[in-house]
């Protein structure tokens, strides 16, 4: 343990350069290269007063004009734009959601995809009122797949998911008005109250991007998340690796990208099969390599250990390594640079879904139906293309560290538990955790999630604001790109514990986790709702009370605008290091940053000066333990 050290951004920029040196050998493009092109940005699109969703515009407000052609003030522009940028958010995470309901409906015993966790099956079946007695387990999936999928056009009421969270929670849904109905409703009335002539009050457009963002995490994500468990399994705690170094210069480099497990997980299956390694080795490989890229790569690191290459703003270098033989995708967070970037190399760029079509691409598409012939394909087009490296290109950084991974909300009740019982119980509370935060041996715990974002020197944030964040005996657990910015690291080692404040170092050592806790994909972001669900119930205080705080600092995406509206509407105050073009209007700031409050009792933050938001957070988790008296 003595020789632990952590990567740190410096070395993972050198790295990053030195494989741009590369890229300008073949004329390849890069991110770096666009920033540039594309800065200063548009003032009125970065503070949101800029409405086009009619013809008459577009719209921009200014001092001489402060109103758009139909009238409508910066006020409603902005929360328009928030709103539709929810939606949008929500419609993304949800819409897979709903892919995999449809994987688990077509499951079958000699079938492509099968039930790998039945006990979740029949857990969730018994939650949803479903009949389980002496029925076949395949059966019952189809059953509780179709009930899945109906949600999201359900006819009258709320989500089913929405049971989970206390009695309070959902008595503030109610009483504001915003527990979601069927999951799609809450995307179209979103467009609708946005469309030109609906709803330009900042406060309606505002309560209505919290609904659809409930919509998400207590809904779409939550059947992503729960459906994938059913499938590929329940995450349990598991070694890999994360970060270049993972690729393998001597065998066939395939990298997964996007999210939907479906399609990863049957290449993972393909690639580790004997006819295939073979093939690879007669292709003069001497093995093949799997690793991955964004939640894809979370989803697989979870549940098979496979290796990180990279997050959100690393998917460009993984080809520029030149020992990537096919970059393979599903949807969501794919640069549509990888095509032409792909074409100066040797490397195969793969899309699989009818969702996310590329110029410059291979497309194979993935069903279901087809998933194991068409996977079997694209681990043969792989290999084949071995022979088509470029020696002379090929150069894989030397860098990467230990994670363990899997930290499912299942795993981390049976992993606390352990520790306080010395029999294990399958059936184990969030007690012992609700403990350690009593006594302020944690003092409390932070959701790091979200992307990279050129406008933060990517991974910087994440990595302070962890280290400083565990020194002070806060427990981090993450998500997305946020937990491979760790995992690249160092974060996710064990022995990371020694950067830990005592207390928290003690929780590790004698629960023989490491301080950053990996949850998953960003769907699994559900997983969260479900702990602090938990922790609520279990201690009697409710979600606002408890000393958790959500925090985005390098976010991007429209799915991070809806995932932080539904951390917020749970009740756990959320500090965004990316402005979400809201400065444009006094009002929407108010609203987010402190109005909400009275409507969910939690609220955001909005800090893009790194050291002052980590400052805020842990002033707001003493705070809330003050307030406990604890
Ligand atoms: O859903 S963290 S860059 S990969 S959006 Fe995308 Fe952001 Fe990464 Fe996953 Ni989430
Ligand atoms: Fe302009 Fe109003 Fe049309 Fe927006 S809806 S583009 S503000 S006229």
């Amino acid at each position: 343990m003595g020789d632990f050290k952590l990567t740190s951004v410096e070395e993972f920029e050198a790295a990053t350069n030195r494989l741009l040196e590369t890229g300008k050998k073949v004329g390849a493009d890069g991110w770096q290269y666009r920033v540039a092109n594309q800065t200063p940005h548009c003032k009125f699109g970065e503070t949101g007063i800029c409405c086009r969703i009619c013809s008459m515009g577009p719209c921009r407000i200014t001092p001489k004009a402060p109103r758009g052609i139909c009238g409508c003030d910066a006020h409603g522009i902005v929360a328009r734009n928030y709103l539709r940028f929810t939606a949008g958010g929500a419609a993304t995470h949800s819409d897979h959601g709903r892919s995999i309901c449809h994987t688990l409906y077509c499951t079958a015993p000699d079938g492509n995809y099968k039930v790998k966790d039945p006990e979740k099956l029949i857990r969730i079946a018994k939650e949803w009122g479903v009949e389980t007695e002496g029925k076949d387990i395949y059966d019952l999936a189809h059953e509780v797949a179709y009930l899945g999928l109906s949600e999201y056009g359900k006819v009258f009421g709320n989500q089913n998911f929405l049971k989970r969270a206390p009695e309070h929670t959902q008595e503030l849904w109610q009483r504001e008005g915003i527990a979601p109905r069927a999951i799609d409703r809450e995307v179209s009335c979103s467009m609708h109250m946005t469309h030109m002539g609906c709803s330009s009050k900042a406060e309606a457009l505002i309560r209505q991007s919290l609904r659809a963002g409930l919509s998400d995490g207590w809904g779409g994500s939550m059947a992503g998340t729960e459906f994938s468990d059913v499938l590929f399994g329940t995450p349990k705690p598991i070694d890999t690796e994360a970060n270049l170094g993972v690729m393998n210069a001597d065998n066939v480099n395939i990298v997964v990208h996007g999210h939907d497990p479906a399609l990863s997980e049957m290449i993972c299956e393909y690639a580790d099969s004997p006819e295939m390694i073979a093939y690879a080795k007669e292709m003069g490989a001497k093995g093949i390599t799997i690793s991955g890229v964004c939640c894809t790569s979370n989803e697989v690191a979870m549940r098979r250990g496979i290796p990180m290459a990279g997050n959100f703003l690393q998917q460009e270098n993984v080809i520029l390594t030149g020992a990537c033989e096919a970059i393979v995708v599903d949807v969501q967070c794919i640069f549509p640079a990888l095509g032409p970037l792909a074409k100066c190399f040797h490397t195969k760029f793969v899309t699989t879904s009818e969702i996310a079509q590329m110029p410059e691409s291979d497309y194979i598409r993935f069903e279901p139906e087809n998933a194991g012939e068409n996977a079997k394909a694209i681990v043969k087009l792989a290999i084949e293309n071995f022979k088509n490296r470029k020696p002379e290109l090929v150069h894989i950084p030397d860098m990467k560290q230990k994670a363990t991974v899997g930290y499912s909300f299942e795993a981390i009740v049976k992993t606390l538990d352990t520790v306080t019982n010395s029999q294990v119980d399958e059936t184990g509370t969030t007690k012992p955790l609700i403990d350690c935060v009593k006594s302020g041996v944690i003092r409390g715990a932070v959701a790091m999630v979200g992307c990279n974002n050129p406008k933060i020197r990517p991974d910087t944030a994440h990595i302070e604001l962890m280290k400083k964040l565990i020194a002070n005996d806060i427990i981090i657990v993450a998500s997305g790109c946020a937990a491979q910015a760790a995992a690249k690291a160092g974060l996710m080692d064990k022995a990371a514990k020694d950067l830990c404040g005592a207390g928290l170092k003690r929780v590790c050592e004698l629960a023989d986790i490491p301080p950053v806790l990996h949850m998953g994909s960003c769907v699994d972001i559900s997983r969260m709702m479900i702990l602090v669900a938990e922790l609520a119930k279990d201690s009697g205080w409710k979600i606002s009370e408890l000393p958790v705080v959500g925090c985005a600092p390098e976010w991007m995406s429209e799915k991070a605008v809806s995932i932080g509206n539904y951390v917020v509407a749970t009740g756990i105050d959320t500090f965004l290091g990316v402005d979400p073009y809201i400065s444009g209007s006094d009002q929407v700031y108010k609203l987010l940053t402190e109005g909400v409050r009275e409507w969910v009792e939690a609220a955001y933050t909005i800090e893009t000066d790194i050291d002052k938001l980590v400052d805020r957070m842990i002033d707001r988790i003493e705070e809330k333990r003050d307030a406990l008296g604890i």
